[in-house]
């Protein structure tokens, strides 16, 4: 299915008196409004394809209906959410999920719906039907050469995917590492996983970038052979310029201080990507801002203060995305939440007194520093998000009008209510 401007303009004409009621009064307020709602327009968050279907735990997965069930109805679902935010304008790929057996097809209906290929993702978690040699012992890890091996091609393999539809990123997630005491000898596993890594760096074409992808703990649970952003680092810095450490928000031991590592990785030079999602245990992966919005807004005035200091541009110097998985929400409906939850927190930490708050750090008035921070999360940005909307053509409540166009429905119609997209 496609959405007609039209339909999106008549929606908007029913609001239009009352957001711009909303959004005057807010605005009013804040002195730096037009910038604000310049960067957010500017502001894209890739999609991935993995979470289109519904996903599930090892106890069960529920279908949603009119889930995608291939490549093409997985872009046409991005490009429903890029019509209703335009802020949703790129799509990660997960191979062998989604692998583009037409490449130029596939490319040009991608940009149809105004859709660029964000980062590519590999796998080499799972074994594929008809795969040579098994990861169960881990991939880059494992301490069989061959394995090894399979798995560089795999990641070469990608890259090649990736350079056919325009992406030029590789995002590398490992789920190596051990579950029992005394299963993997650390320096050796390290050594391995480092060598193969390099391998894959050396088939990464000028302009590539490679991210190295941490994660704490699971499907391992007593070490993960990358398994914080200081391992991450380790590699990337081992393997130079073009490969940087991402950062999957729910990848973390509770309570770590997400702000602090982002600054410090963007003052090093290696943060290269970030995976939007939430947590209240651990690799929830549930939608972004749900459970803690003031992270979320710390984690973004790092982000925005890091970038300012070193000149980036917010929307192209690092690779954004949502990492999320709907086991009972309408994934799209989830995915326009968290891209909204995303912006609200951009635009707060676009308002932060940059210069009231080093006055207060610099007195060590740390009553005042908070104040101020707390300044800008308290305000209510919604309305400035939604005009940042309605100025680039997209729907004032991207929600409320995929409700109302009763875009589920359509899809089960077109699809069925049984089906089951590839993805996790
Ligand atoms: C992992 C990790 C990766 C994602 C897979 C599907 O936990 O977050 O980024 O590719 O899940
Ligand atoms: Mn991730
Ligand atoms: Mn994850």
């Amino acid at each position: 299915m496609q959405i007609e401007q039209s339909r999106i303009d008549e929606l908007n004409a029913q609001l239009e008196s009352g957001h711009k009621r909303n959004f005057e009064f807010h605005a009013a307020s804040l002195s730096n409004v037009e910038a604000v709602i310049e960067k957010l327009i500017a502001f894209q968050v890739a999609i991935p394809s993995w979470a289109l279907g519904a996903g599930g735990t090892r106890f069960g997965r529920f279908s949603i209906g009119g889930e995608p069930g291939n490549l093409e109805e997985k872009i046409e679902d991005v490009g429903l959410l890029h019509k209703l935010n335009q802020s949703s304008g790129a799509i990660s790929l997960h191979i062998p999920w989604d692998i583009p057996s037409d490449a130029a097809k596939i490319k040009a209906l991608a940009a149809h719906h105004g859709l660029v290929f964000d980062a590519m993702n590999s796998n080499t978690f799972q074994d594929q039907p008809g795969q040579k040699l098994s990861y169960k012992y881990g991939s880059l890890q494992n301490v069989d050469k061959g394995i090894r091996q399979q798995a560089v091609d795999h990641n070469l393999e990608v890259i090649k995917y990736g350079k056919e539809l325009g992406s030029n990123s590789l995002t590398v997630w490992l789920s190596d590492g051990s579950s029992f005491p005394g299963q993997l000898n650390f320096r050796k596993a390290f050594q391995n996983t480092l060598e193969g890594l390099q391998d894959i760096y050396a088939g990464l074409p000028e302009d590539w970038k490679v991210f190295v992808e941490y994660k704490a703990f699971e499907p391992n649970f007593y070490s993960m052979s990358v398994g914080d952003w200081g391992q991450s680092l380790l590699y990337a810095s081992k393997l130079g310029p073009k490969a940087y450490t991402l950062v999957d928000l729910g990848h973390h031991l509770p309570n770590a201080n997400i702000e602090q590592i982002v600054s410090l990785l963007l003052m090093e030079k290696k943060l290269g990507g970030f995976h939007f999602n939430d947590s209240k245990y651990g690799d929830d992966d549930l939608t972004v801002g749900s459970m803690r919005p003031y992270q979320l807004f710390l984690i973004f005035r790092e982000l925005v203060e890091g970038m300012d200091a070193r000149g980036m541009n917010h929307a192209k110097d690092l690779g954004w995305m949502i990492d999320a998985s709907h086991n009972i929400k309408d994934p799209l409906e989830d995915l326009l939440q968290s891209v909204e939850a995303i912006q609200i927190a951009y635009a707060q930490a676009l308002l932060v007194d940059d210069m009231a708050l080093d006055e207060a750090r610099e007195s060590n008035d740390v009553v005042r520093a908070q104040e101020i921070l707390q300044q800008a999360f308290r305000t209510d940005v919604r309305s400035v998000v939604a005009e940042a909307r309605r100025r680039s053509g997209a729907a004032i409540d991207p929600l409320g009008a995929y409700r109302a166009m009763k875009i589920r429905d359509t899809l089960i119609g077109e699809r069925g209510a049984v089906t089951k997209a590839t993805g996790l």
